[in-house]
């Protein structure tokens, strides 16, 4: 079967059903076309992508711009690994050291691979500049994150359902209630072996948790405090999806008014993935300052397509397009619109709780225990009203298109959610 000959909705489910692991539980919908905005299933039925492919195509699907940079990349060079250098990564290290404002920037593929990243690093600074003793690094994590499915990181993951049968469990995480400084304060002062302390700036799989104002700065503020290294995980937050270029806001043109003045906290490790290749491709890194990532020698560390000729390409036009389209703003006034308008309808409804986040990363609570199929079923009427999104846990929605989306686009979208939330009030 080639992949142009054309197939049903119900054949493509059956095929990957009877041929591929059951790890997810998709929407029965089968997407095969993307542009902006839009997704397009196989029967050519059209709809608002309102996931984005979990934040990775914040510069909408299949961006003239990337794709144009990524076929160029391919019909030239598509890899070379690290044995030899390749004329495109210095470039792309280049573009993002200083878009993020750090010195060195170490590339990987995934999300996860950074993260994996990201604790090594850390721990190889512990020892050889905080002398903590080897073996000893202790590594503060919080409760409810997600970080990504390797064996490491589900070790400090507290949902069964990603840990469960999953070990033995990787040692050395300290996990600590998410959004309270006094919880960290109390592990930084009982424990002299803490390495790092790794956080999402809002927690997205959890619900799209947003901590309080001043979480982040009194976190990183603690971390100075007691030589411990700050590591933001902006996988699913950074690259303008939250209203700024990054959660915390690193960097960015504080001038304007999405910065809204909040300070900046500027991470020790900073993890970028998924929308730093706009959804094209996987690229992912790690950025630091020469103090922290110089612990980093030849044969440390590395992977095969890590920093290929592709991914540095697709990299730097992806960053180009969030700058030139000023994605960051759009996400902070598009956020704002969203969030106004559905607290509107929120306010007297009885199917929705609260609806919360930052920027265009967004949750509706639903009026239904997290054991019910409620926020599934809406999913389901929204899909047939022409909107994709899925829950994250339970009684929850995320809410989180594509950055490129404009203002009636997301009134009409809005239109389609409250049309098919009355479908559910009790
Ligand atoms: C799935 C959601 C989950 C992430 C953060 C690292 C990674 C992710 C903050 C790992 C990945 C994806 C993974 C995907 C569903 C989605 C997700 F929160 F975005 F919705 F699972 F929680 N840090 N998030 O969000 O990056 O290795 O996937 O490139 O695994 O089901 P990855």
């Amino acid at each position: 079967m080639s992949v142009l000959q054309k197939i049903t909705s119900e054949d493509a489910i059956a095929l990957e059903d009877k041929h591929g692991a059951h790890n997810y539980h998709p929407l029965p919908v089968v997407l095969q076309k993307g542009e902006g905005v839009f997704v397009w299933d196989v029967e050519g039925k059209k709809y608002y992508d309102f996931l984005s492919a979990y934040s990775a195509v914040n510069q909408g699907h299949c961006h003239p711009k990337i794709v144009k940079a990524m076929v160029e990349q391919a019909q030239t060079l598509t890899l070379t690994s690290r044995a030899f250098y390749n004329n495109v990564l210095g470039k792309f290290e280049k573009y993002a050291t200083e878009t993020f404002n750090f010195d060195k920037l170490l590339p990987m593929n995934t999300g996860a691979e950074a993260v994996e990243t990201a604790l090594k690093l850390c721990r190889k600074w512990a020892y050889e500049k905080k002398g903590i003793a080897e073996n000893q690094a202790k590594i503060v994590v919080c409760e409810n994150n997600f970080h990504g499915r390797t064996t490491t990181i589900i070790s400090f993951s507290n949902d069964p359902v990603a840990r469960k049968n999953f070990g033995p469990y990787t040692d050395g995480f300290i996990k600590i209630e998410y959004d309270n400084l006094e919880a960290l304060k109390i592990v930084l002062e009982n424990n002299s072996d803490i390495a790092g302390f790794l956080v999402e700036p809002i927690q997205g799989e959890a619900g799209v948790y947003v901590p309080s104002e001043g979480y982040l700065a009194g976190a990183k503020a603690l971390c100075e405090e007691f030589g411990v290294l700050f590591i933001a995980d902006e996988v699913q937050t950074g690259i303008a999806r939250t209203g700024r270029l990054l959660a915390t806001c690193g960097n960015c043109s504080c001038a304007d008014k999405h910065c809204s003045g909040t300070p900046e906290v500027k991470p020790d490790i900073l993890i970028l993935g998924k929308a730093l290749s706009g959804g094209a491709y996987p690229v992912s890194a790690v950025l630091a300052n020469d103090p922290i990532m110089g612990v980093i020698k030849p044969g440390n560390h590395g992977s095969t397509f890590g920093g290929n000729p592709i991914a540095g390409a697709v990299g730097m036009a992806a960053l180009e397009v969030v700058k030139e389209e000023n994605l960051a703003q759009k996400a902070f006034d598009l956020g704002e619109l969203f969030r106004a308008e559905l607290s509107k309808f929120i306010a007297d409804c009885n199917i929705v709780n609260a609806v919360r986040g930052k920027g265009l990363l967004n949750a509706i609570l639903i009026n239904d225990t997290e054991e019910s199929s409620t926020a599934w079923d809406i999913c389901m009427a929204l899909k047939e009203n022409g909107l994709l999104a899925k829950p994250t846990h339970g009684n929850i929605i995320r809410f989180a298109p594509p950055l490129v989306m404009n203002k009636e686009q997301l009134l009409d979208c809005v239109a389609i959610i409250i049309k098919t939330l009355k479908q559910f009030e009790k």
